[in-house]
């Protein structure tokens, strides 16, 4: 207490401002730049509409995988409105100094650090909904939920890390590999599965759909104030949120009207998520 009183006292005499912000600063910075916030309303108000207009969409769905279609990609915008809310409010929004070799070292650098720890709700939602449609083990559903959860939470890092360059860096190298991961199942493995379920049209779609875009999120992080800083903070952001809308709600859209009007050839599919290591469904033979 004592330790901290005289820290603060130190810092004022030198008169330097503190880093810190209060949640009212930020929130306040927030409402100063315009097209940021408008990133943030725009995303509320298009999560808040899809909610509704997916649960219309489910109201007659009655097969147990079909409802588990919905229910994980519900969760889709359910998340978003609520990751929208937190950025739009200030309180997941960090002004963080860059450390030297950054192209905006010394500086304080807005930070939308809530986008990467609600990606790790999120993401595993629309990779679940894709494994069930592809008619996937529960191996590869774990794995893929897991690498996905690891680059979140690795991109969190990248993000947070203040003290080195280069570790920020290699954050970001590490988030990579397991997106490869992501990558790899969602173009190798679910391609094959979907053939065997019956499914593979709609999969292959999607898969182009959401391959392609999430490859975006990537690229951005990379341009934008928090990599190479060519990209100001607001065009980051809508850039998100551009992906955003592509990758969740259209994604959603053509998942769910598919599922709603195919629930038969949903519930006829073959799968292994009784059988962990097969892709067939199969019972193991006991000799
Ligand atoms: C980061 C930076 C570090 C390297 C990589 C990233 C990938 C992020 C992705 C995010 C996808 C988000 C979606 C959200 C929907 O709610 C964290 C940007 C590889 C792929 C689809």
């Amino acid at each position: 207490m004592i330790e901290t009183a005289a820290a603060d006292l130190a810092v004022l005499s030198q008169g330097l401002v503190p880093l810190e912000m209060t949640q009212a600063e930020v929130y306040q910075a927030v409402q100063d730049n315009t097209l940021l916030n408008a990133s943030f309303w725009a995303n509320i108000a298009l999560a808040g509409l899809s909610i509704l207009l997916f649960v219309y969409m489910g109201r007659n769905v009655e097969d147990p995988r079909a409802q588990l279609i919905f229910v994980a990609t519900l969760m889709v915008p359910l998340v978003s409105i609520s990751s929208y809310t937190g950025l739009a409010s200030g309180l997941t929004i960090s002004f963080l100094e860059m450390p030297p070799g950054h192209a905006l070292a010394g500086e304080e650098v807005l930070t939308m650090w809530g986008r990467y720890l609600t990606w790790a709700l999120s993401t595993p939602m629309i990779l679940l909904a894709l494994g069930l449609l592809a008619g996937s083990n529960m191996t590869k559903i774990f794995a893929v939920i897991v690498t996905d959860i690891g680059m979140c939470v690795t991109g969190l890092a990248a993000a947070l890390t203040t003290s080195s360059h280069g570790l920020r860096w290699f954050w970001y190298f590490i988030s990579c590999t397991f997106f490869l991961v992501v990558l790899y199942i969602l173009l190798v493995e679910w391609p094959k599965d979907a053939e065997v379920a019956g499914t593979a049209e709609i999969f292959n779609t999607l898969k182009i759909l959401t391959v392609v875009m999430w490859l975006g999120y990537p690229i951005f992080w990379a341009l934008g104030a928090e990599g190479i800083a060519v990209l100001d903070v607001a065009i980051t952001s809508w850039a998100y949120s551009g992906l955003d809308i592509i990758a969740k709600y259209i994604f959603a859209f053509l998942l769910l009207n598919w599922v709603a009007s195919n629930e038969s050839t949903v519930a006829q599919m073959a799968d292994g998520l009784g059988a962990a290591g097969s892709s067939s469904g199969a019972v193991p033979a006991d000799d």
